[in-house]
């Protein structure tokens, strides 16, 4: 997975490291297939080789990625390949794949040049997939490539594909069989549009190849990519699920940076429309392709506007909450590091070495964070990641030192203080050290400030503070102006009859909000007492 970056490419991005497509630096990948599923997005891509074999496509398996925001992007590797189909004997043509869920299991649907279209099965959208017919799903010819299935809201499902044709079957509710014949698509400059340049008899109009056929306000829509060389996005739309289908025009042109071909996978997620396509900045081979994505939006007639392609992508949908913990994998902009399968689970970042960073956008902090946690491994003698705001020189909120583990996978937790790090920021975990690969890293994650207790106390901290305090069956909370934060204060909770069940806090504290866990207790009236000082304040609530 060795990625080697050609010196033209690193001058490139130098001068563009705000951007955020492509949506994957460490390695290639192409063919986009979106699959909204709970409250993420799960991109499966096939996956150009570092190395380009015979000067033609070099493609041995398919990549997951998933985000919840449409720009931080977590890793879920290799979740598909060659290997597992046992019906044949090569080890290229791992073509452009597409995933979908019908009843909680997850269909992935690949063709494999010259060999058909092959159907892998999981019960996560991640794997693993695993070969269910041991044969292929269809195959006649070379033709059978780019398969794009969907699930009509009558239950009735489709798998189109082909190039330089379009056929379709009906698929039976196993998803994994077909019921009656191959159908074929008749091509007509109304229904595909008319193609320029030299005539070709197997291509009378502009689609090419890589379909892709979803349904939105009941209108059917067939995205391609379309010729001649080099492709273009086109699209066509019908009132049903086999056509008549009617031209609609140009999606995407060849613009800067493209590849000869193209292929777009459309979703919609969070109330927002977006096209992921692919293009061949990071490499300027058509045979080593970068997938990237743009938001738009449908016209009231449903149609598809003509699509710019940008360097900054699509628009952060919320923002990334810190206090989670996060894969180190979940990446904006990552650059420098590979990644690789964990021994924890999951993926982690691998290949980090002196100057490589990762940038993870709209990292809101909220109040502040106050120290750092990173799960990390060494075979050396480690490094340090660097905590920055807003660029990979910019602010420097902490510094976690790594030591050597004495292994690549032989993983610890290594912290570090965080000071001035409030509100929403892009953060960029910087990486230095000595020479060669320094660590590895699988997830992080901030911690907010703890309470400490104070030694010596002040009185007067209650002061002209009025105190709400709000109670469930599981927590007591409280809000005030201002708790002084100089000063020590104790929250005790009594039952009714005057006697002690808990004591909920004790310490300073610098938060307008507290809130505490209650231990298990008989709904009734408790009393809640807040001293500070020499002063007192008491609240009567009721747990129901
Ligand atoms: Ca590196
Ligand atoms: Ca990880």
């Amino acid at each position: 997975m060795k990625l080697l970056i050609a010196l033209p490419f690193v001058l490139l991005f130098s001068t563009a490291l705000l951007a955020d497509n492509p949506v994957i630096q460490n390695l290639y990948s192409a063919d986009p297939a979106p699959m909204v599923y709970g409250d993420k997005v799960y991109l499966y891509t096939s996956h150009d080789d570092d190395v380009t074999e015979n000067n033609f496509f070099t493609m041995r398996d398919w990549l997951c990625y998933s985000s919840s925001d449409m720009v931080n992007w977590t890793d879920h590797g290799i979740v598909a390949s060659l290997k597992m189909f046992n019906w044949i004997n090569v080890n290229n043509g791992g073509w452009a794949p597409q995933c979908i869920e019908r009843d909680g299991k997850f269909y992935l649907y690949v063709p494999i040049q010259g060999k058909g279209i092959g159907v892998l099965v999981a019960d996560s959208p991640t794997g693993p997939f695993k070969d269910p017919i041991n044969k292929a799903l269809v195959f006649k010819s070379w033709d059978d490539i780019d398969p794009t299935a969907f699930v009509d809201s009558d239950g009735q499902a489709y798998l189109y594909w082909g190039n330089p044709g379009l056929w379709y079957v009906k698929l039976n509710e196993n998803m994994t069989s077909y019921s009656g014949n191959i159908e074929t698509i008749q091509f007509t400059d109304q229904s595909f549009g008319k193609r320029s340049g030299a005539a070709d008899a197997k291509r009378p109009c502009t689609y090419e190849e890589g379909p892709w056929f979803y349904k939105r306000n009941n209108l059917y829509y067939m995205i391609f990519a379309g010729g001649p060389l080099p492709e273009h996005i086109g699209y066509s739309t019908s009132s049903g699920p086999t056509g008549p289908w009617t031209y609609k025009g140009i999606i995407m042109t060849s613009q800067q940076g493209f590849a000869f071909t193209n292929h777009a996978g459309v979703c919609d997620f969070k109330d927002n429309s977006y096209i992921f396509y692919h293009n061949q900045k990071l490499s300027n081979s058509g045979y080593k392709r970068s997938v990237c994505v743009e938001q738009f939006t449908y016209g009231n007639d449903g149609s598809i506007p003509s699509i710019t392609a940008t360097q900054n992508g699509p628009n952060q949908i919320g923002s990334l909450n810190p206090y989670d913990t996060i894969q180190a994998e979940t990446i904006c902009w990552g650059q420098g590091v590979e990644t690789e399968v964990c021994s924890d689970g999951g993926m982690n970042v691998g290949n980090i070495e002196n100057g490589d960073y990762i940038k993870v956008k709209g990292v809101d902090f909220g109040a502040g964070a106050d120290s750092f946690e990173a799960k990390v491994a060494s075979n050396t003698s480690g490094g340090k990641i660097e905590l920055r705001l807003g660029s990979a020189t910019g602010t420097l909120v902490g510094t976690c030192g790594v030591e050597g583990t004495g292994g690549w996978q032989n993983w610890t937790t290594k912290t570090c203080d965080v000071y001035g790090a409030t509100g929403k920021h892009d953060l960029y975990l910087k990486f230095t050290g000595g020479s060669g690969s320094l660590f590895n890293f699988d997830w992080w994650r901030f911690k907010e400030p703890y309470v400490g207790v104070e030694k010596s106390v002040k009185s007067g901290a209650l002061k002209g503070n009025e105190i709400k305090v709000y109670a469930d069956k599981k927590s007591v909370t409280l809000k005030s102006g201002s708790f002084a934060s100089n000063n020590n204060m104790k929250v005790e909770l009594y039952d009714f009859s005057g006697k002690m069940v808990c004591t909920l806090f004790q310490g300073k504290t610098k938060q307008h909000d507290l809130s505490f866990n209650l231990p298990a207790i008989r709904s009734g009236t408790y009393l809640v007492k807040i001293l500070a000082g020499s002063e007192a304040f008491t609240k009567t609530i009721n747990i129901q």
